[in-house]
């Protein structure tokens, strides 16, 4: 983390990214080290290859995107919580073509490769940004508190998720020290039902499919015109899913451009979705990870589920012995 900040500390521009499909970890981390690089009177622009879900709109995200990239005009390159270089979209080129680059996330299966590269597997990753704007002796204030609190609480599922530890309440609690509005996150987190999501509900719970205890739902390009809803939408809907009794594993697979499905996977402590999801080109935690898969829905369909199955197998085995 020294060594980070050593070099955060030699550059004048710097540009930070985070992973496709944002949530709240990666914009808690964005939000952490723009402050972090600000405080140190480095110029920093941030970058996400995607729209943010509206769902965090109650916090001002509007330091993301906030101009056009050029990669010329920087001179340190920093992503947080992205595990596969893929989630990087278009600026994956960056971490493939520069040498001042610095990965710092706390996924247990990775495949981007950086000049430095700083993973420990905390619940969230806004904990390391936590650790590292401690190093920097530099005071959190209330607003990126808040922010790393969002990080926390939705990697945690509200510290619900069995990868809470008590790091994670440590660290919340010294956020909340530092102004964190916890109410204002979990009540918009994990509380609210907006209206669009209410009727969506409606319209995904008549479309529910089951096989055995694994619990589903295929959403292709005509539902979400029919429906105008994007991607992002869907977001809590998997866990939904699994609360359902009976359920070990639920996805989501939502057409996302024509022939191209996104996988969002959750799963009961007992089963592994990162390794379902790493067949998909994607990753994530044991209980919720995400993927990609492109092609026939019926074939994909068939495809996914085959990989679910095989961890219910494999699951059930470990449980048993
Ligand atoms: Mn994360």
């Amino acid at each position: 983390m020294r060594t980070i900040l050593k070099k955060i500390k030699k550059s004048t521009k710097v540009a930070v990214f985070g992973h496709q499909s944002p949530d709240g970890d990666c914009l808690g981390c964005l939000s952490a080290i723009s402050f972090l690089c600000k405080a140190l009177n480095k110029e920093v622009y941030a970058f996400i290859d995607d729209d943010i879900p509206t769902r965090y709109s109650f916090l001002d995200i509007s330091f993301i995107n906030s101009i056009e990239f050029n990669k010329d005009s920087y001179d340190l390159f920093i992503s947080v919580d992205v595990a596969d270089k893929h989630q990087l979209g278009k600026y994956e080129t960056v971490f493939n073509e520069n040498k001042n680059t610095i990965s710092i996330d706390h996924h247990s299966i990775r495949d981007l490769v950086s000049d430095i590269t700083y993973v420990d597997k905390t619940s969230s990753c806004s904990e390391l940004l936590y650790k590292l704007i401690t190093i920097s002796r530099i005071k959190l204030n209330k607003s990126v508190s808040t922010f790393l609190y969002m990080g926390v609480s939705d990697d945690t599922g509200c510290f619900m998720h069995d990868n809470t530890t008590s790091n994670s309440h440590y660290v919340a609690g010294k956020l909340i020290e530092n102004g964190a509005d916890y109410e204002l996150v979990n009540y918009n987190l994990f509380k609210l039902v907006t209206k669009r999501t209410y009727e969506l509900t409606k319209k995904l719970d008549a479309i529910i499919q089951e096989r055995e205890s694994i619990r589903f739902v295929v959403v292709d390009q005509k539902f979400m015109q029919d429906n105008n809803c994007q991607k992002s939408d869907f977001g809590d809907y998997v866990n939904t899913l699994l609360n359902f009794e009976g359920t070990k594993i639920s996805f989501t697979m939502i057409e996302k451009q024509q022939g191209i499905f996104s996988l969002s996977f959750r799963s009961l402590k007992e089963y592994d979705v990162a390794k379902v999801a790493s067949n998909f080109g994607g990753g994530g935690h044991k209980q919720a990870a995400g993927g990609r898969i492109g092609g026939n829905v019926k074939k994909c369909l068939e495809k996914v589920l085959n990989c679910v199955e095989a961890e219910i197998k494999n699951g059930d085995n470990v449980n048993v012995n």
